[in-house]
């Protein structure tokens, strides 16, 4: 058993008596109510979920297995010559809670080199698509075509113990983990490179090749990593992550469940908002003409958005109230190695004026950028302009913190989810006899 593997079993087996005990001893105990608002508004703020894998504090923002942004770059092992961890060191972290070794690191890189091997069929889908399907769409389609090679289903066709279900998952993460890089980089190079497929170089990490694959050179891998990890994992509740644990809740295996989460992803108001926020940068430049951008253009550009219902894409969130640690991330990549390029000089003036915008317009509870307002100028920068595919870097990278929370939901035998539902005129039956109470109380 590899070293990550056997680690991980340890912290299932010393994780199990914890779960147990608080069903057992606790499990009347509330965390909250749930409000008529919150049954309409998307479940918003309503505590039903659980992950030790990471946590996002409002004003905070995430922290990975306890580590802030910049602790988790600092503590993992970095590759030769670069100022970024290798992405495997940052899954043994992830999974296991962990920082590993440089050795162990190495070990998972190796172990991801014998996985990571794409079957045939898979091209063969996704040249069969049409040729202007949304990149999304082929990589949702590629990653629910190798479910054929699911351990997971095997093993349970066969007779599994619950008890050993976390195992075929934890195999099914990496075989299919291992490989994303591959097809993320493979659908770019056949839908925008005409087909010029650039072979994987096998001395190479998950980061480091999947910029060799795409054909971009350095410090592009550094921005692979650096992508791949930020956007790993928010918690449970977003779309794609509580898709994918949603879907393997009904011990659907990891493909099943990670082809769905990648079509959560694919929706404007979760992960293409990347692809959005380019999308309306440019046009907006377009407009421009050739002319300097100002804050007084931007501010109107912006209520010229608003006041034709639409959102402003890369601005607010659900559960964050301030600017998101992972746009910060990425401006200080940006001040570092691209300080006076126009497009960011435009994304950065966007931040001076979108928020107060936002407030005056007073709708948004968080007038801050999120991650996707920055994430696009640092692809386009490197000559990735084909803003229909940053969503696919988006889900290589949420891969990462989905997969790891599957393994971890079959280690600890999370049932299968199924919250409850109420018909409209129960709402309003509720709402009035609640108000009739409250009149009576104040007579
Ligand atoms: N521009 C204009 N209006 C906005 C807004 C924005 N950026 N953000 C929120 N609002 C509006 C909402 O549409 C909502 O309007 P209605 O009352 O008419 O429905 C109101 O403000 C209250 O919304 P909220 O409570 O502040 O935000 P939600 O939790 O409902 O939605 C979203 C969170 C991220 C979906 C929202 O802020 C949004 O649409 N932002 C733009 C799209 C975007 O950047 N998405 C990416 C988010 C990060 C992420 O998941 N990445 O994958």
């Amino acid at each position: 058993m590899s070293t990550l593997k056997e680690t991980l079993r340890q912290k299932i087996e010393e994780q199990r008596p914890r779960t147990t005990r608080l069903l057992k001893e606790s499990s009347d105990v509330k965390l909250g109510d749930v409000t008529i608002g919150q049954t309409i508004g998307g479940a918003r703020g309503v505590k039903c979920l659980v992950t030790d894998i990471s946590y996002l504090d409002p004003m905070e923002g995430i922290r990975f297995r306890g580590k802030t942004i910049p602790e988790t770059f600092e503590a993992l092992p970095k590759v030769p010559g670069s100022d970024y961890p290798y992405v495997e060191g940052f899954w043994y972290f992830i999974l296991t809670g962990e920082v590993p070794t440089l050795a162990q690191t190495q070990e998972v890189v190796e172990d991801f080199k014998r996985r990571a091997q794409v079957p045939q069929y898979v091209w063969d889908v996704l040249r069969a698509l049409p040729a202007d399907s949304h990149p999304m769409a082929m990589f949702s389609s590629a990653i629910v075509a190798m479910q054929h090679e699911s351990v997971f289903a095997r093993a349970y066709a066969e007779g599994l113990n619950k008890m050993d279900h976390w195992d075929p998952m934890y195999e099914d993460a990496c075989n299919l983990l291992a490989k994303l890089p591959t097809i993320g980089a493979y659908i770019y190079r056949l839908k925008f490179r005409n087909g010029d497929i650039i072979a994987p170089d096998p001395n190479l990490d998950f980061g480091g090749n999947f910029a060799h694959m795409m054909g971009v050179a350095p410090p592009y891998d550094d921005v692979s990593r650096m992508y791949f990890i930020l956007h790993s994992d928010h918690e449970s509740g977003n779309v794609s992550a509580h898709t994918v644990h949603l879907v393997a809740s009904a011990l659907s295996d990891a493909y099943y469940a990670l082809s769905a989460g990648i079509n959560g992803l694919a929706g404007p108001l979760h992960g293409l908002a990347n692809e959005e926020v380019l999308r309306w940068t440019q046009a907006f430049i377009e407009k421009l003409g050739g002319k300097e951008p100002t804050e007084d253009v931007i501010r109107a550009a912006l209520w010229d958005t608003l006041n034709s219902g639409q959102v402003v894409p890369g601005y607010g969130h659900a559960v964050l109230r301030k600017t998101d640690p992972r746009y910060m991330s990425q401006r200080e990549f940006c001040l570092k190695y691209l300080p006076d390029y126009p497009l960011f000089k435009v994304i950065s003036m966007i931040f001076q004026v979108a928020p107060d915008v936002l407030r005056e317009h007073g709708k948004a509870k968080n007038p801050w950028p999120n991650v996707d307002a920055q994430s696009g100028v640092i692809q386009w920068y490197y000559g990735v302009t084909e803003y229909s595919f940053y969503t696919v870097l988006f889900g290589i990278g949420r891969a990462i913190g989905t997969l790891a929370n599957i393994t971890w939901d079959r280690a600890l035998g999370y049932p299968i989810e199924r919250p409850k539902s109420l018909t409209t005129a129960m709402l309003e039956d509720t709402a009035a006899k609640a108000m009739a109470e409250a009149a009576a109380a104040a007579k």
